[in-house]
């Protein structure tokens, strides 16, 4: 049986077009106020990539390399709508400036501006899931591509799906798969992963054109665990016979490759917004601010037609494992690290950080922890990738502050740090011994936690509520410290009680070494 499709819903007004509608205002940035001194950004022709979590990354990587890939090779078919997660503040950015935008690369000789043309429009679902629906079921729409951070992924504790969480788009899908529940309305997606595979069944039901699925977040095997949890979505929302025709399409027709991307790209400040608003004698609400660095290593294992990413710098490889454990272990575990012990020793960023030469020190020694359990990825020497990441953290143009690193621990922490430790534990060469800067980094976090709950302030963790409770209920703080590193799914790979008892101890004596005053 097959339901009615969401009917398309024809771009807004601005998208695509460029065309300046009468109420257009020339103080902001849009085609026809970028400065004619900087090249002219693209102008796509179509939408052929949906991009699920439109932050200010996405708009300094994925779209700034599509756009370069338009640009040498002139396929203007790679526009992309963006879609954003819980709010509409990028779309009420980008959308009065027909979503052109400015990226701001900062590096010690100061910074340069370029504007990027290739997000075409965006969209919130709150407002307008149909349309989003539309996107990724119309043919033309070939790849999706998706930065939801960690948490967006809908995971619980043990790393499958999170059936709570996405449950309302889950029972609408039952019901968009069902012609008997058919309703004429369509329900507002509520959560990223639900939104996709409510997608990817109005893209079968609409006749089945494949499609690529890309994660870009910083989680390891991003692809397949994306993979693994739409299966268990259709299998949780359609079992049996229901979902035949969706797991059969999905096995036939979608892939999920993995990726690896990396660039830093802090939170934009209300005064880089005034200073680029001098520079360009236009106000642009949607500009990004980045690094110099870009970097993109992508699985090749495509349904259909993709952009020339590699015209763009990027590497496509069969294998991107080496190359997202080294980046995860290395350069989101010194972040990370880098964030909490930075938070506790009073540093507001985490180029002030990295200049303290103990908190450098604590980096290094987790980097190697790190370099032991990973394989080189071709041509890279891990020593002086790990040292060029450190150089990169101490860039004080971007002004990435520590705070914003340290959002959402008990997400980023299982990749970056689970991940060394259990392959160091497993690892029997290595004796009883315990990996100290894994230690060192993971009492940074507990101490910052405890510090945080006791100064009554709510941790910046989609787990606070757990967290805080974990602490109040501890009897002092040692006793807290403990209870964090156990904290169930923190560290998923370190299943030996033993393991984690000794472990906590440790981390419960490094915690008077990690905690220091500037
Ligand atoms: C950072 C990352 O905020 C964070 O947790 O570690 O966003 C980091 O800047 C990027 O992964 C760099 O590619």
């Amino acid at each position: 049986m097959t339901a009615p499709t969401a009917t398309p819903t024809p771009p807004a007004p601005d998208a695509l077009s460029g065309a300046a509608p009468d109420d257009r205002d020339d103080t902001r940035l849009h085609r026809d106020t970028v400065p004619s001194d900087l090249p002219a950004p693209v102008r796509p022709t179509q939408v052929g990539i949906v991009h699920l979590g439109i932050g200010a990354f996405h708009r300094a990587h994925q779209a700034v390399a599509t756009e370069d890939a338009a640009l040498a090779t002139g396929d203007t078919r790679w526009g992309i709508l963006g879609v954003t997660q819980r709010s509409a503040s990028v779309r009420d950015q980008l959308r009065p400036q027909g979503g052109v935008y400015t990226v701001l690369t900062v590096g010690p000789e100061g910074g340069s501006p370029r504007v990027v043309g290739s997000v075409t429009d965006v969209a919130w679902p709150a407002e307008e899931t149909p349309r989003i629906l539309a996107a990724l079921a119309t043919p033309t729409t070939h790849v999706v591509t998706l930065t939801i951070t960690e948490k967006g992924y809908s995971r619980g504790a043990g790393g499958g799906l999170d059936v709570e969480a996405v449950r309302r788009d889950l029972d609408a899908l039952a019901r968009e798969e069902d012609v008997a529940g058919y309703r004429e309305e369509v329900e507002t997606a509520t959560s990223a992963v639900g939104l996709l595979v409510r997608g990817l069944a109005a893209r079968r039901r609409a006749g089945g054109a494949p499609l690529t699925v890309l994660s870009c977040d910083n989680l390891a095997d991003n692809g397949r665990v994306l993979a693994a949890l739409v299966r268990e979505a259709v299998d949780t929302a359609l079992p049996g016979v229901e979902g035949d025709d969706l797991r059969a399409w999905l096995a036939a027709s979608v892939t999920f490759p993995c990726s690896m991307v990396d660039r830093i790209v802090p939170a934009t400040t209300p005064a880089q917004r005034d200073e680029v608003e001098t520079l360009l004698g236009a106000r642009d609400e949607g500009l990004v601010v980045a690094e110099p660095f870009l970097q993109w290593v992508i699985e090749d294992r495509f349904a259909g037609p993709r952009p020339a990413w590699e015209q763009a710098g990027a590497t496509f490889t069969h294998d991107v494992a080496p190359y997202e454990r080294a980046k995860l272990r290395l350069l989101n575990g010194a972040h990370s690290l880098l964030a909490y012990a930075g938070s506790l020793a009073g540093y507001a960023t985490i180029a002030e950080a990295v200049a303290d030469p103990a908190l450098a020190a604590q980096a290094r020694a987790l980097q190697a922890d790190a370099i032991a359990t990973l394989e080189a990825p071709d041509g890279i020497d891990l020593a002086a990738y790990a040292d060029e990441l450190l150089e990169r953290f101490a860039n004080p143009a971007t002004g990435h502050t520590t705070r914003q690193v340290a959002m959402d621990g008990t997400q980023k922490i299982p990749f970056r740090w689970g991940g060394t430790l259990a392959d160091r534990l497993a690892d029997r060469s290595a004796g009883d011994a315990l990996p100290q800067g894994v230690v060192a980094a993971l009492a940074a976090w507990a101490a910052f936690v405890v510090a945080e709950v006791r100064a009554g302030r709510a941790v910046d963790d989609p787990r606070a509520e757990e967290l805080r409770s974990v602490v109040e209920a501890a009897d002092g703080d040692a006793a807290a410290v403990r209870a964090l590193v156990r904290l169930p799914g923190l560290l998923p790979d370190v299943a030996d009680a033993g393991s984690l008892d000794a472990l906590a101890d440790a981390v419960v004596t490094a915690v008077g070494t990690v905690v220091s005053a500037p």
